[in-house]
């Protein structure tokens, strides 16, 4: 199932950040809200339950190791939509990070900036039964189930806040777009190697049954080693399967890739070389 976020890809905002459209009403000015979980209906946990379960038969054996292990330091098997309050005490716990609630997609410069305060931005609502498959904007099951179990994971959670701090920097060089494409290319599409198999760790993937099957089992995508230059350059689509996916060996290695100290001049020198489709070639296929 592929979420259909409304994330374009942003074209490089003119010098200087465009400012950001006002909060919804009932937000505050970084465009949080409460999460209001006691106001969560029957329904609503019932989508979650459904939703979570057929998840966890469809990855096991799909997704990566580190995936289910936030998901049992974390508890969220726990029946219901879960409650942001308990979860942070155990995410908080294990790597600093904290789940706020906001109404739904915030604005590019809101959300680096969360992401630098080590502040994940999760739906507080969560989609209708009849939407099972087909979602506009991220809900809590697409930000909380496919997103936080690895915010446990030390490497990933430094690596999410350093893509925040980056995110805020490229802004105000008008970079942000490929800092867009970092995540939507780890965070959100990304594949790893773990014992010789391909297996999924983008949250987008997580969260969507078809793309689960799709990432891995289809042979129309392309998938090719992480390169950082490629994905800094090329373009994504948010509407559908992806067309391309960059397979990592360690959370560290990106990591490591980032924190370098001339990414800023890295991404400044790939304005010269034009953007790329995600199946233009040179694409190195992934063994
Ligand atoms: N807002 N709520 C929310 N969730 C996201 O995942 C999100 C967003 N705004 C912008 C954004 N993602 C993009 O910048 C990234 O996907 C690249
Ligand atoms: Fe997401």
């Amino acid at each position: 199932m592929q979420t259909q976020t409304k994330i374009e890809d942003a074209p490089a905002p003119k010098h200087g950040a465009l400012a950001s459209p006002v909060p919804p009403p009932g937000a505050d000015a970084d465009w949080t809200v409460p999460q209001h979980w006691d106001e969560l209906t029957a329904e609503d946990h019932w989508v979650w339950d459904t939703l979570f379960a057929r998840q966890q038969t469809l990855l096991h054996g799909r997704a990566v190791e580190a995936f289910q292990q936030g998901l049992d330091v974390l508890h969220l098997s726990r029946p219901g939509v879960p409650n942001f309050d308990e979860l942070n005490q155990k995410l908080n716990a294990r790597t600093g990070w904290t789940v706020v609630a906001v109404p739904g997609l915030v604005p590019d410069d809101v959300f680096f900036r969360h992401l630098s305060n080590r502040r994940f931005p999760a739906g507080n609502f969560i989609r209708s039964p009849k939407q099972l498959d087909y979602l506009e904007e991220p809900d809590v099951f697409h930000d909380v189930f496919g997103h936080v179990p690895l915010l446990a994971q030390p490497a990933v959670a430094d690596f999410m806040q350093a893509l925040g701090r980056l995110g805020l920097e490229a802004l105000d060089r008008g970079q942000l777009h490929r800092l867009a494409r970092l995540y939507w290319y780890t965070v959100e599409f990304g594949l790893a190697r773990e014992e010789g198999a391909l297996k999924i760790y983008g949250a987008g993937i997580l969260s969507s049954f078809g793309e689960s099957h799709y990432s891995l089992e289809s042979a129309k995508p392309h998938r090719a080693d992480f390169d950082l230059q490629r994905v800094l350059r090329t373009r994504y689509r948010t509407d559908t399967f992806q067309q391309a996916y960059f397979v990592i060996d360690r959370f560290e290695d990106v990591l490591d890739l980032v924190l370098r100290d001339d990414f800023a001049a890295l991404c400044d020198g790939l304005d010269a070389l034009g953007d790329l489709e995600p199946g233009e070639e040179p694409l190195r296929a992934a063994a």
